[in-house]
């Protein structure tokens, strides 16, 4: 029987996951309303842009475009989800060390690779997994592990569906409708924790991570982010909406050519959970779920995103940020100052100066026929076309920035860089792909088609 494209079983998850967190965080309804009308704002306002967006295939994935975050707790949990989102056509791409920022996780992005899936549907998941092993206290640590290894966080029909997807190659329409509700079960809010008031406690006291991670009987999802054409609008309008966001954008500043990936979120709710315990537990509260919103620009190269690196990291240590926001003015003023100086803010330079990847496709001005003198020559005269590759990716210190904003600046810093990549694929049971050779691939890929189709293969 015919099956299901990934692509499009990866669309209708998406879909129902936006739908349960809506119906779980209203606040994301809210958002999700309020990014709607910025994005509408922005493409009527500069028709150029609408016309670049649809030219290069995106305008038709910004209204469904958004990424999630799920925590796991053990090896296995992550090889399991790596076979789940295997069947929705994601695959893990890079990897996140963020005890750097003394988080005991590491971390990867579950997504589409290929150009035409990205486009059809991008949908990503950020997706840590917990380090014990970081944890000093080792009694608590292996009490964790106890309490995680009596979980199982998907239905067992779910393993079925992945199993019979693995042997018979794609599931069918019928299946693929069952595996999708399915499938959300795993990342499901469910408010009655598996811990008792007292361990829950003891976990947190240990980190708020841990007690996320660990009380729970699943991998909730804690937040879903859309995709904003114009994030500072989006942030300067979230208060007239009942939104409180975070005091700063992380990543790179506002610019005309927007590089990588900005980011911002509004704090985590207080929710009532219900403690396990003798006669029927007792009542508390947990924070962790959470709203954020992105806005993407073009994919740095190596070179590029090193002097991006070099350059964020002297803002950072000459306009450090208090852990209620102080200084967020003086911050904002550093980043935009220190990018302007050394970051070319123009597609054409960052394309020439190999500051970031482009996708080639013939113009509409194009002449099959004469021999061009070289690329840049096509591109001056309209026969080749270089579009921006998205970002599609995340950012680790952007990413802690999140993490820390909906903890609570509280975390102690207490690890040193320990990346453990080697462990975090035996987790997996695979490797991660590098999202560098990827872009690379893309762009060179689209170069060589284009100039074949021009007849300008010797360029
Ligand atoms: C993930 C935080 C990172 C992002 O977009 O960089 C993140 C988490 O809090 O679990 O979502
Ligand atoms: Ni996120």
């Amino acid at each position: 029987m015919a099956h299901l494209h990934p692509d499009e079983i990866r669309a209708r998850f998406s879909r129902a996951m936006s739908e349960m967190y809506r119906a779980e965080v209203p606040q994301y309804g809210t958002l999700i309303e309020l990014v709607s009308d910025v994005n509408a704002e922005v493409l009527e306002r500069d028709p150029a842009l609408r016309e670049r967006l649809a030219d290069a295939d995106e305008l038709d994935r910004l209204d469904v475009e958004r990424h999630g975050a799920i925590r796991l707790g053990t090896p296995g949990e992550l090889a399991q989800i790596r076979r789940m989102f295997a069947v929705m056509g994601m695959g893990p791409v890079g990897y996140y060390d963020l005890s750097v920022a003394g988080l005991p996780v590491h971390s990867t992005a579950f997504r589409p690779v290929a150009t035409e899936a990205l486009s059809r549907n991008p949908f990503r998941v950020f997706t840590s997994l917990l380090r014990l092993e970081l944890i000093e206290d080792r009694a608590l640590a292996e009490r964790a592990a106890a309490i995680l290894s009596e979980r199982s966080i998907l239905t067992e029909r779910a393993q079925e569906l992945i199993a019979l997807c693995e042997v018979r190659g794609g599931l069918t329409e019928d299946q693929a409708e069952e595996f999708v509700a399915e499938a959300i079960e795993t990342f499901r809010w469910r408010s009655d924790a598996t811990v008792t008031a007292q361990t829950y406690s003891d976990l947190h006291e240990t980190h708020r991570l841990i007690a996320d991670v660990v009380s729970f009987r699943g991998p909730h999802i804690n937040h879903l982010t859309p995709r904003t054409l114009d994030i500072d609008r989006v942030q300067e309008l979230m208060p007239e909406r009942g939104i409180t966001p975070k005091a700063v954008i992380e990543g790179p500043p506002r610019r005309g050519a927007d590089i990588l990936l900005r980011q911002t979120s509004f704090k985590a709710l207080e929710e009532p959970i219900l403690f396990a315990g003798e006669n029927g537990g007792t009542e508390g509260t947990h924070t962790a779920r959470f709203g954020e919103i992105e806005q993407r620009g073009v994919a740095l190269t190596p070179k590029g995103r090193a002097l991006y690196d070099e350059t964020l990291a002297a803002v950072r240590a000459a306009a450090p940020i208090g852990a209620q926001g102080q200084g967020a003015d003086a911050y904002r003023q550093e980043l935009d100052a220190r990018f302007a100086e050394v970051f070319p803010d123009d597609l054409n330079a960052l394309r020439r100066e190999g500051l970031a990847f482009f996708r080639y496709r013939m113009g509409a001005e194009a002449e099959v026929g004469a021999r061009a003198e070289s690329i840049e020559a096509l591109l001056a005269s309209g026969a080749l076309v270089a579009d921006p590759q998205v970002y599609e990716d995340f950012l680790p210190v952007s990413a802690a920035g999140i993490f820390q904003s909906n903890l609570g600046t509280d975390a102690a810093s207490a690890y040193s860089e320990r990346a453990n990549r080697e462990a975090f694929e035996e987790a997996l049971g695979a490797q991660v792909a590098d999202e560098m050779e990827i872009y690379a691939a893309t762009e060179r890929d689209s170069l060589r088609s284009a100039l074949k189709t021009l007849g300008q293969d010797h360029l």
